[in-house]
């Protein structure tokens, strides 16, 4: 990554290149114990397409969608079960890169898994399911690199482009939590630790 050619901080959001590296390896193991629980999936969105990204969640509350919207659910409605409850290095990293945010008290519920194979993308929207946008979000990303685009708080707005790679985190909170945001299509690739695959973390205070 480049910092000279981006802010760390910029309107509440912080870039913590390389952050998760230390525990990129036990993160992939515990993304492994979830799935076997919480199989990813392609669900639906309320238009009746289905998402190319495949995700699961872990923690007290997660993100689904299906024909009737967008929401966070205490159970899986594949399994009927409660979601994988959150690993303690999943919420030890999210609660460490929120520090370095400035956001010291960030105490994420929900945890959404989103995984990416090539082509799979996620066009541009705004996170707003959630009750309280003063908390941030943080992301994290492992495997492949993916495009990630990032505009306003309007869906008009001009949009930048940052290459996400393994290991990296990001902090939204602040007038940068809701802006819009997406991912373009995963390039072909092969990565050491997750395979043909992109993996995106992101933590979050749903309740
Ligand atoms: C900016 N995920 O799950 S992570 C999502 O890489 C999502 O899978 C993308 O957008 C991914 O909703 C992007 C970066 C990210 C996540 C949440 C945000 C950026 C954000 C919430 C508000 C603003
Ligand atoms: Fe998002």
């Amino acid at each position: 990554m480049t910092p000279d050619l981006f802010p760390e901080h910029f309107e509440g959001l912080t870039r913590l290149p390389g952050f998760a590296a230390g525990t990129a390896m036990e993160l992939w193991a515990a993304v492994q114990n979830i799935e076997a629980a919480a199989p990813f999936r392609q669900m639906v969105t309320p238009w009746g397409k289905s998402m190319s990204v495949g995700m699961t969640n872990c923690g007290a509350a997660g993100w689904i969608t299906d024909r009737t919207g967008y929401r966070y659910t205490a159970t899986d409605p594949e399994t009927g079960q409660t979601w994988p409850a959150m690993p303690e290095v999943f919420l030890k990293l999210a609660q460490d890169a929120a520090t370095h945010g400035g956001f010291q008290n960030f105490t994420p519920d929900a945890c959404l898994i989103n995984r990416y194979t090539p082509g799979a993308r996620m066009t541009l929207h705004q996170d707003r399911n959630e009750r309280d946008f003063d908390a941030p979000i943080v992301s994290v990303s492992l495997g492949l690199p993916a495009t990630f685009l990032w505009g306003g708080a309007a869906r008009t707005d001009k949009t930048n482009h940052i290459l996400l790679e393994n290991s990296d985190v990001l902090v939204w909170g602040g007038p940068a939590r809701l802006y819009f945001h997406g991912i373009l299509p995963l390039k072909e690739g092969d990565h050491p630790l997750t395979g043909r695959a992109r993996i995106n973390l992101t933590f979050r205070k749903a309740m």
